[in-house]
Parts: C-alpha cells; structure tokens; sequence
C-alpha cells in the first residue's frame, strides 16, 4: 500500500485528527484520488478501530477520537468525491427518539456509518415520528436508526414504527434499533428490521439490509 496512505490509516486509528487532515491534503498534492484515500487509506483503518473496539483493546475515547479524525478528512475530500459522481454505499437517517435527549451513541453510531461510506442524515434528538415520516420522505433515506437510552422512551420507537404505517410509507424503509435498554427481543417485537448492540454492528446490519 502507498506509504502516504498507510500512514494516514495509521494516524486515523491513533485519533491524531490535525495530522490525518494534513496527510489528506498532502495525498491529494500528490495526486491520489479521493476514492483511493478514502477506500484504501480512511475505511480499512476504520475498520480496524471496529474491530479493536468490539475486542476491547479500544473503549469509547479512542473510538471518538478516531472517528473525529476520519470526521476531519472526510470533510476535505468529500466535496471532491460528490464532484467526481461516487455514489455513498447508501443513505440513512438517525435520531433519538421523542422524549430522549441521550445523542452520544447516536452520535458515535453516525460518525461509524460515515467512516463506512454511508450518507448520514442526523435529525437530532427528541425527534417525533412524525417528524421521521416527514423527513424520510423529503430525503428518500433507505434505512432509518432510531436511537434510545431510556426505558421510558423506548416505547417511541414502536410508536415511530407505526407512524411509517399509518403514512403508507414502512414499505419504503428499513428500520433498525439501538440504544443501551434496546434488545433484539424488543425490536423484533415492535417490528424493527434489526437490532445493533452497538455502532461497529450498526454499520454491518445497515450493510446488510441495504444490500438486500
Ligand atoms: Co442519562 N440516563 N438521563 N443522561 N445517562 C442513563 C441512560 C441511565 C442508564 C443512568 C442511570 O440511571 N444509571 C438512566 C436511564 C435509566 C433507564 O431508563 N433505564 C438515565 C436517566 C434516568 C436520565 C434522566 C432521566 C436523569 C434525570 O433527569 N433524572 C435524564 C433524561 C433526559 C432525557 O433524555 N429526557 C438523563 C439525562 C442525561 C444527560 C443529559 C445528563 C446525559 C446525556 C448527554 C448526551 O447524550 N448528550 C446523560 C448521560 C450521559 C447518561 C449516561 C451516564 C451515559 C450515556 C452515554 O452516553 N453512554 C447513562 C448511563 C450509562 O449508560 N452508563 C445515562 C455512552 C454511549 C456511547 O453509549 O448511548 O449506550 P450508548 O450507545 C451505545 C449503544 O447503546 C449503542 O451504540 C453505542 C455504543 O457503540 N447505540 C446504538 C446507541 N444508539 C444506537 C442506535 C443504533 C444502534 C446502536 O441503531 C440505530
């Protein structure tokens, strides 16, 4: 792999925003493609943030800092890639729901799917379902995570479910679950898609259901 490159990678693992920004730049002077930086320099090490924090050999700072890095890129070369016609692996909105401000899982789950290559809408916090309707039909997202952290509010989440079918429109998305009272029992029950423990398996479940 490009020296520039695995450098990059290795300094988006390390969290080490400022420097991922300058090698990010500097590739590009030396006239890599955004696709290359992004597909063998940013995801790879991503991914093995992913797997670093799903082995415990990582906790949530470094996942933070490590996706703010990527964040810092992203942001110098996704203007590039939107100009040269790279289609985004998919399109998925996020919100915590109504009731619920808790937003740092949300946020992480957000910042993993974007490391991913996905496009992210984030609605926020204390989102209604209406509002996901709304927003889902002005965006044309195909796949919607709702986010809760209080037994309390997890109940807006099936209420969220049914807003999509009262408006005609479950057909059109997949819906999945998450947040730390959410279990795989409770999202088959309301009649989520899917349920993700965290953000690494957020980012394979919404993989998996925007590929079938
Ligand atoms: Co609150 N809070 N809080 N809180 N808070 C909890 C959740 C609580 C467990 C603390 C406790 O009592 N031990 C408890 C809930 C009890 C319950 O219902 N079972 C609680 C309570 C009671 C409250 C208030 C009611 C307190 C009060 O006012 N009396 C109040 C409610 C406000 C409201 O929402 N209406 C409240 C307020 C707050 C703060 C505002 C102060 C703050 C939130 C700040 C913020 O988010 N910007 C806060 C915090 C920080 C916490 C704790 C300490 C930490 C939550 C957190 O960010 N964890 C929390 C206790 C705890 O969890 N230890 C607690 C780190 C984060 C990365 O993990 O969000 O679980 P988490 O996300 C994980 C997974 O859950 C998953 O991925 C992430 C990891 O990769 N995940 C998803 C999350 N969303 C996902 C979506 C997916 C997939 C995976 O797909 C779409």
């Amino acid at each position: 792999m490009n020296q520039l490159l695995k450098e990059l990678g290795q300094n988006l693992i390390e969290g080490n925003r400022e420097e991922v920004e300058r090698l990010t730049i500097k590739a590009l002077e030396n006239k890599i493609s955004p696709e290359e930086i992004l597909n063998e320099g940013m995801l790879p090490a991503m991914d093995i943030v992913g797997k670093k924090f799903r082995d415990y050999e990582f906790f949530l700072p470094e996942v933070l800092v490590a996706a703010r890095a990527m964040k810092g890129g992203m942001a110098i070369i996704q203007p590039l890639l939107s100009q040269s016609g790279i289609e985004p692996v998919g399109k998925v909105m996020l919100g915590t729901v109504r009731g619920d401000l808790h937003d740092i899982g949300k946020n992480l789950v957000g910042m993993m799917l974007q490391g991913a290559g996905f496009e992210v809408v984030d609605l926020g916090i204390d989102v209604t379902p209406e509002k996901f309707v709304e927003m889902s039909r002005k965006h044309s997202v195909q796949l919607i995570g709702l986010s809760a952290l209080l037994t309390t509010t997890m109940g807006a989440m099936q209420d969220t479910i049914q807003a999509f079918i009262d408006n005609n429109y479950r057909e059109n998305v997949k819906i999945i679950v998450g947040g730390a009272p959410v279990t795989d029992e409770y999202a088959r029950k309301i009649g989520a898609d899917g349920y993700a423990l965290d953000a690494p398996a957020a980012v394979e479940l919404a993989k998996t259901l925007i590929e079938n």
